[in-house]
């Protein structure tokens, strides 16, 4: 199997089978801006190990999957220029070619589950963009929860995208959908949204006791927990509606494509809503991650 390099605090929690829960790294290096990107990945880790758990941020840095960073590795990332973004189709060739990178939800999911670790919170998974039937612009986010088995804590799919056809495409590939503690699909910065979730859950042990099944039945794949933004946090899809339409309009006249449509898009609503999408965002990342370790912390009690 390929190498893995643990960091300190990962190591010390494998020999002592103590609850780990996987974060990515897109989300420092595309997602938010420098220096808050760093406090962010700072705060979501301390999280972590306030709710009882070992937080193993994952990048490739010079070749090698890291499986946690040491803080001055992780600060080196949230720094750096011109990181490649990787996802399941890219994370090999950057890994043999010596190359740096910070994971998707897929390729997290996919170092994850190498390092034999169950539970991933991060903010919004990548999902059906919209006008989808033209660009055919869909995450491998949503291929990869049908086929590895890792449990994703997130917000709900970024509003950004279109949320019925992102759904449809989860239906057809096998995930379940799991609200947490409500009926509505979260909607990333809005805790709410007028769709109802295919499934609801109210508590960790419950969210556990589903993985666990699945791998029981020899099912491939991992679940998607959606967890609505705390309240206080939120802004309301109204709000927002305008601005992600005029930022979706502005990427396409400019033709932004490929790899480059979900950081243009986020970084066009930050400045739009003068900084309130990146409070919102940094909230619900936050809240991710105390559920997370809830749910790792209840599996690691009963295997
Ligand atoms: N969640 C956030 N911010 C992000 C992302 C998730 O709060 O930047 C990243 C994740 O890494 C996710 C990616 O996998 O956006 C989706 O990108 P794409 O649409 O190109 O698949
Ligand atoms: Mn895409």
């Amino acid at each position: 199997m390929i190498p893995l390099t643990f960091s300190s605090e990962v190591t010390t929690a494998r020999s002592a089978n103590t609850p780990l829960v996987a974060l990515e790294s897109t989300i420092i290096t595309h997602g938010m801006p420098y220096p808050q990107n760093l406090e962010v990945a700072r705060q979501v880790e301390a999280d972590v190990r306030a709710a009882g758990a070992t937080p193993a941020t994952i990048a490739v840095i010079d070749g090698a999957l890291h499986i946690g960073l040491e803080d001055a590795q992780l600060e080196a990332l949230a720094q750096a220029q011109n990181v490649a973004k990787l996802s399941r189709a890219d994370m090999a060739t950057c890994i043999a070619t010596g190359g740096t990178g910070a994971t998707t939800v897929a390729a997290t999911m996919i170092a994850a589950h190498l390092a034999d670790i169950h539970v991933f919170a991060t903010g919004g998974i990548g999902g059906v963009h919209k006008g989808a039937e033209d660009s055919f612009d869909i995450s491998a986010d949503l291929m990869e929860l049908a086929q590895t088995p890792v449990t994703v804590v997130a917000a709900g799919a970024k509003a950004i995208l279109d949320i019925p056809k992102t759904l449809e495409v989860l239906e057809t590939q096998g995930v379940p959908v799991i609200a947490y503690g409500q009926d509505s699909l979260p909607a990333f910065w809005s805790a709410t949204s007028d769709l109802i979730a295919p499934l609801r859950m109210d508590d960790a042990t419950t969210i556990a006791r589903a993985h666990q099944t699945r791998q029981q039945m020899g099912l491939p794949g991992g679940q998607l927990i959606t967890n609505p933004i705390p309240r206080a946090d939120e802004i309301p899809a109204a709000t927002l509606a305008p601005i992600i339409a005029q930022a979706q309009a502005e990427a396409d006249a400019q033709g932004v494509s490929g790899k480059g449509v979900t950081p243009f898009l986020l970084q066009r609503i930050f400045e739009l809503t003068e900084g309130r999408s990146l409070t919102a965002n940094i909230a619900l990342v936050r809240n991710n991650a105390r559920l997370a370790a809830q749910i790792a912390t209840s599996l690691t009690n009963t295997t």
